[in-house]
């Protein structure tokens, strides 16, 4: 006699069900493995430190979902944003920056956005999307210094971007004679630029840029030497490599303050400028609170006088009344060989020139017509340089007017043809 075994009651489940289980068993893994899902912690990020990184998640998950960080701003704190990578798919993910007294703004897409500056508050970034998406983003956020870092002679400066002056500039107890120079070393792969913003140099002081570091086998060599002629403009000067030095020298009894300048890695504009945006070309990357809305055109695109002075956005002021008592002009009437402004500000510093028209190297337009016609139209004469063929203008008008007169004589004979014919008819008739 054998023992029973007891029946085990085998119920095997369909096999739809056990797909069904094997997927909430995954979802239900996934969800226990923070490593894969646990890419923000399910609370914002606050970030008070004074600059600082924030990036994508680089881990990927199952499902949608979003992370938020917190930049801490006081009510006095300007705080700016800018984007170093940005590659968001607008079907999918979406990065939203809220800060306070302004409108939400809503990022996505494979441009790189405009920085960022935001005053009187705490900044919120939301960046959420959906279970597919693998894109990511990286931006840079700083806090912008509430005084400008105070730098003496013979520094030397390794950040991406900063400031420079001689002593005088922030203290008239300093004139008189002073040798300094300044190291500037970004470690970037990026060329520097320089931005001399004053300059007050007297006779005798000097300031001279050179690329590269003292030690630098090959280098450094001189990329400019400003003097006394340079006072009272804006002056860029761009270094090939990251790496520059700047050498200062004032004579005994100088009355001048010496200068101020900037310097930042290219690409980048230092945290209390503004970019202009677009293609920079022959223009600023960057434009300044001062050289807003100053009539000149720093930005190639003019978003530095874009709606000043009462105009509207899109439209330039006119230093004068223009065309019909306008005091703005469009797009349409820059560089165009036609005076919209009584002062001419529409036909002054032209990065580029409408249709149909000539820019002469020194940033004026003429018509195209007028280019290698044997008169010089341009002040600098370049209309009449380089060129192949030379097509008088005085050749064009005779040419022109010869052929009114053979036309009108054409018609006298013609006429008196007809005439002569309608006579003899009638005697004849
Ligand atoms: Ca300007
Ligand atoms: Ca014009
Ligand atoms: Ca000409």
């Amino acid at each position: 006699m054998g023992a029973r075994q007891p029946l085990r009651a085998e119920r095997r489940a369909p096999p739809c069900l056990v797909l069904v289980g094997l997927l909430l068993g995954v979802i239900q893994a996934a969800e226990s493995n923070p490593s894969r899902t646990a890419v923000c912690p399910g609370y914002p990020d606050v970030r008070r430190e004074p600059q600082g990184q924030i990036c994508s998640p680089s881990g990927r998950v199952m499902t949608s979902s979003s992370c938020s960080w917190v930049i801490v701003g006081g009510p006095d704190d300007i705080i700016y944003i800018g984007f170093q990578h940005f590659f968001l798919s607008c079907g999918s993910e979406m990065l939203i920056i809220r800060a306070p007294n302004q409108p939400s703004r809503k990022l996505c897409g494979y441009t790189t956005p405009e920085s960022i500056r935001v005053k009187g508050g705490n900044v919120t970034l939301t960046y959420s999307w959906k279970f597919w998406a693998r894109n990511r983003f990286q931006l840079k956020y700083e806090r912008e210094p509430k005084t400008q870092p105070v730098v003496s002679c013979n520094r030397t400066l390794d950040d991406f971007y900063g400031v420079i002056y001689s002593p005088a500039f922030s203290s008239d107890s300093h004139l008189g004679a002073a040798h300094c120079q300044w190291v500037l070393d970004a470690h970037d792969s990026r060329p520097l630029t320089l931005r001399f913003t004053v300059l007050n140099l007297d006779i005798g002081d000097s300031l001279r840029v050179y690329d590269g570091v003292p030690g630098d086998p090959l280098l450094p060599h001189l990329l400019r030497n400003l003097d006394y002629t340079s006072n009272n403009k804006i002056v860029s000067v761009d270094s090939p490599s990251s790496r520059a030095w700047v050498v200062y020298q004032a004579v005994p009894g100088t009355e001048g303050r010496g200068f101020n300048a900037t310097y930042h890695v290219q690409g980048f504009c230092v945290p209390w400028d503004f970019p202009c945006g677009g293609d920079s070309g022959e223009g600023a990357m960057c434009y300044s609170t001062v050289e807003r809305c100053d009539g000149n055109w720093d930005c190639a695109n003019g978003a530095d006088e874009d709606g000043c002075h009462g105009c509207p956005p899109g439209q330039y002021p006119c230093g004068g009344r223009g065309i019909g008592g306008a005091i703005c002009y469009s797009a349409t009437d820059r560089c165009n060989y036609q005076t919209f402004c009584a002062d001419a500000a529409d036909e002054r510093r032209c990065y580029s020139c409408q249709p149909g028209n000539f820019r002469c190297r020194d940033g004026r337009c003429i018509y195209e017509s007028w280019v290698c016609d044997g008169q010089a139209d341009c002040v600098d004469t370049s209309d009449e340089a380089d060129c192949s063929y030379i097509l008088p203008r005085k050749v064009v008008t005779a040419a022109v007017i010869g052929s009114l007169v053979c036309g009108l004589l054409l018609v006298i004979a013609l006429g008196c043809t007809c005439r002569l014919y309608a006579l003899r008819s009638h005697d004849f008739g």
